[in-house]
C-alpha cells in the first residue's frame, strides 16, 4: 500500500495496517530491550509502571520512556515509510509522547476493554495518535486488536471505570451493544504496524491461545498540542476512585 492509500484509509476507518515496516532484526532489536526493562522494572519495583497476570506473568508495561530514556525504540521507529505517513497525518511537526508494551502471555493474557485512547490523554483537538508494532503475530486468536471501524467519527465518548488491570476506563457495555460499526481484526506479523486515530473505538480480548501476542505503542503528538486539563482533572478523579475500590 503506498502511502497516499494508508492516509486515505487512516481518515476514511480510524486506522490503517502497514505491512513490513520493521525487519526482524529491528524486532529483535526491540525484543532485547524489553528484557532490559523487565530487569529495570525489578529494580524500580513500582506498581504503576506494570500489571501482571494472574499466573505473575507481566501483561502491561507503562511509561517506558520515564525510566529508560536511551530506549532503543525512539531510534528505531524513525522508519521512512511510517514517518512520512505521520508527517502527512499531522501536517506539522510531531513527538513521541509514551511507550507502552502489551505483552500478553499465552493462556493467561488479560483483555484491554474496548476504549478510545483520548479519553485517557485529553488531548484538545485529538492532535496524537499510537503506532501499535507488533513483535510477535498477531490475530484474533492471540487476542490481537480489534477495531470498531469508523468509530472515530463519533468524537469522544462517555467511559466508565472498567476494573480492569492496565486500562482504568472502558465503554459502557450497553452503550458498546448498541453501536453499530464493523469489527475488524488486523492479521499481523513480526514487524508490521497499525497506525490509529486517538478516537477509534478498540479493545483486545484474552489470549488463550499457545502463542505469546507481544506489542509496543508508542504514542505521538503534534508538538504544540494541549491538553484539556478540565477533562483531564474529571479523568484523574475517575481513576483515583477505581485504584481505591481495586486496592482497598
Ligand atoms: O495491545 C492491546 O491489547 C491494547 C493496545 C491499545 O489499547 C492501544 O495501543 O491503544
Amino acid at each position: 500500500m503506498n502511502y497516499k492509500n494508508s492516509l486515505k484509509n487512516y481518515h476514511l476507518d480510524g486506522f490503517v495496517v502497514l505491512k513490513d515496516v520493521f525487519s526482524i532484526n529491528e524486532i529483535n532489536e526491540i525484543l532485547l530491550d524489553l528484557e532490559k526493562v523487565k530487569v529495570m522494572l525489578k529494580k524500580l519495583n513500582d506498581k504503576k509502571f506494570f500489571h501482571k497476570t494472574k499466573d505473575n506473568r507481566i501483561n502491561t508495561i507503562h511509561n517506558v520512556q520515564e525510566f529508560y530514556k536511551n530506549n532503543k525504540i525512539k531510534y528505531l521507529i524513525k522508519k521512512k515509510k511510517l514517518y512520512s505517513v505521520l508527517k502527512n497525518i499531522f501536517g506539522s511537526s510531531f513527538k513521541i509522547r509514551n511507550i507502552e508494551f502489551f505483552l500478553k502471555p499465552k493462556k493467561t493474557g488479560m483483555p484491554s476493554p474496548f476504549h478510545q485512547d483520548n479519553y485517557y490523554w485529553n488531548i484538545e483537538n485529538a492532535k496524537a495518535l499510537n503506532v501499535w508494532i507488533a513483535l510477535t503475530k498477531s490475530n484474533r486468536n492471540n487476542g490481537g486488536l480489534c477495531y470498531l471501524k469508523e468509530s472515530h467519527n463519533l468524537g469522544t465518548i462517555n467511559h466508565q471505570i472498567s476494573f480492569a488491570k492496565g486500562s482504568s476506563q472502558k465503554i459502557p457495555d450497553n452503550i458498546l451493544k448498541k453501536l453499530n460499526f464493523k469489527k475488524f481484526f488486523p492479521v499481523l506479523k513480526k514487524g508490521d504496524c497499525l497506525i490509529h486515530h486517538p478516537e477509534v473505538i478498540h479493545g483486545s480480548f484474552a489470549n488463550k491461545s499457545n502463542f505469546n501476542r507481544i506489542g509496543v505503542a508508542v504514542s505521538f503528538v503534534k508538538k504544540n498540542a494541549k491538553i484539556d486539563f478540565r477533562r483531564m482533572e474529571n479523568y484523574k478523579k475517575k481513576v483515583k476512585h477505581s485504584h481505591k475500590k481495586i486496592y482497598s
